[in-house]
């Protein structure tokens, strides 16, 4: 009789144990999937370069280090998506990304896009955003570009 009681304790505290364990373990689960890139992770423009004169249509190519491309959508550890931000400052970064001429979304993937730009001198930022087009925690954003379109 003690025997089983002393039993039923131990499992009593195994479980509170395994619980607790549980716990820490979701916890720390969820405080990592809210911080998906990698610390080394890098996004910046492969051309056109910081100071360059272009022509119509600027062919953009996005490069990435650190983290993979994902399509908008996919949850998958460690990806996201390209933004091109043109003639704007950062968006808020614990928002979506807005969806607009000066915001483009590359959901699909790519990563390189053709646009049209009026001539003139023209600002280009990289932003990637996650599966909910949200910037990652710490964000991953590329150095912002001057360009002059002919
Ligand atoms: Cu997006």
């Amino acid at each position: 009789m003690a025997s089983t009681l002393s039993l039923t304790k131990d499992t009593e505290l195994n479980i509170i144990f395994v619980i607790t364990f549980s716990l820490i373990t979701l916890f720390s689960t969820n405080t990592y999937a809210q911080t998906p890139p990698s610390t080394d992770a890098e996004v910046y423009l492969i051309s056109p370069l910081d100071g360059e004169t272009v022509t119509n249509p600027v062919t953009v190519k996005f490069g990435l280090r650190g983290m993979g491309v994902a399509p908008a959508g996919i949850d998958r550890a460690n990806t996201g998506h390209h933004h091109l931000i043109i003639d704007r400052d950062l968006p808020a970064l614990d928002q979506p990304i807005p969806m607009d001429g000066n915001h483009k979304h590359f959901g699909g993937g790519q990563t390189e896009a053709s646009i049209e730009l009026s001539p003139g001198k023209h600002t280009l930022q990289l932003i990637m955003g996650d599966r909910t087009h949200i910037p990652h925690t710490p964000p991953v954003i590329s150095k912002k570009i001057t360009i002059l379109v002919k």
